[in-house]
């Protein structure tokens, strides 16, 4: 998490030096406030929410995703991105100050910003680590394995901090910490030991590959977890799948703690609004 700083200070600014600001932010609908409002209002209402919701304001966010939310938790979820916090926040208050926003209760939120995870090798320690494997240097398949690295790498760096996201129907958000008990402290294991752990960790993770895509965002400093996972999947059923299977790895069942999970089905802002309002 912590890189060195190197060369003269930046300018004070919002905006990180590299990555996004990130919101996941949950709202439930008020039957009460919107039984008091005529058919005509509640439907200039939606227009303007489903404009905003859609991403398509003026300064909107550069990623905006609705979803309507499964069970009790919330009616429907957004998760906005940009560089600025700001413009981030300001879709929440469109929403907000809407003609419908005081039929709108958020019930969560969980704010965080990407960055590449101190666990991914750079092309220099991916070769290392070939060589740790028993590929011998300069050889062919050594050659093949770090040259398709290399392609990779840049790709991954913009998917980590920038993402596009996935054209997947179903999306799981949660927070999550790693432990501080004594004798269970992650934040006190050396850096090999937490490497090895998460080496197995994003090894399970690749058996997804295709099915389930990752964002972890950082919440240390900004919100009350650690961490935001959020998880795009091909289909549901590999939520459960991947959760399941991470509940093995020891990064997972030793070290890891779970706020509240919202699983929620992507859709564009006008079937959300149409599923949510009826
Ligand atoms: O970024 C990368 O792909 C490199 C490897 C990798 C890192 C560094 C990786 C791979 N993860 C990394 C970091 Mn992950 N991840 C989770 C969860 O439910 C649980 O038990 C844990 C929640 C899931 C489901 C998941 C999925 N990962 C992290 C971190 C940050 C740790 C830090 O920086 O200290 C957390 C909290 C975390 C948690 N991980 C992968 C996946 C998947 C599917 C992969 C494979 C890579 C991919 O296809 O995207």
């Amino acid at each position: 998490m912590n890189r060195p700083q190197t060369g003269p200070l930046p300018e004070p600014s919002l905006i990180p030096q590299e990555g996004w600001h990130c919101t996941h932010v949950y709202y439930e609908l008020d039957r009460a406030a919107l039984s008091q409002m005529d058919t005509p209002a509640i439907s200039a209402g939606r227009d303007a929410l489903g404009n905003i919701i859609s991403g398509t304001i003026d300064g909107a966010p550069e990623r905006v995703q609705p979803s309507i939310v499964s069970g009790h938790k919330a009616d429907f979820g957004l998760m906005l991105m940009d560089p600025c916090p700001l413009s981030v926040d300001r879709l929440h208050q469109a929403v907000l100050q809407s003609p419908l926003g005081h039929a709108l209760t958020p019930t969560y939120s969980f704010i965080s910003v990407t960055e590449i995870s101190e666990y991914v090798p750079t092309v220099e320690q991916y070769a290392a680590r070939l060589v740790q494997e028993g590929e011998s240097e300069g050889s062919e398949s050594y050659e093949a394995k770090l040259n398709a690295y290399k392609q990779r790498e840049p790709i991954m760096r913009k998917q980590r901090l920038t993402p596009d996201f996935p054209e997947w129907p179903a999306t799981c958000f949660y927070p999550m910490n790693k432990k501080r008990k004594v004798g269970e402290n992650w934040f006190s294991l050396d850096y090999p030991e937490r490497n090895r752990m998460m080496a197995e960790h994003a090894r399970s993770g690749m058996e997804f590959a295709g099915k389930v895509q990752q964002l972890i965002t950082v919440g240390v400093g900004f919100d009350d977890w650690e961490w935001g996972v959020t998880l795009w999947a091909r289909n549901p059923e590999y939520l459960k799948d991947i959760v399941y299977r991470m509940r093995f790895d020891e990064a997972s069942a030793r070290y890891a703690e779970f706020g509240p999970f919202y699983t929620s089905y992507i859709e564009s802002a006008e079937n959300v609004l149409a599923h949510c309002f009826g």
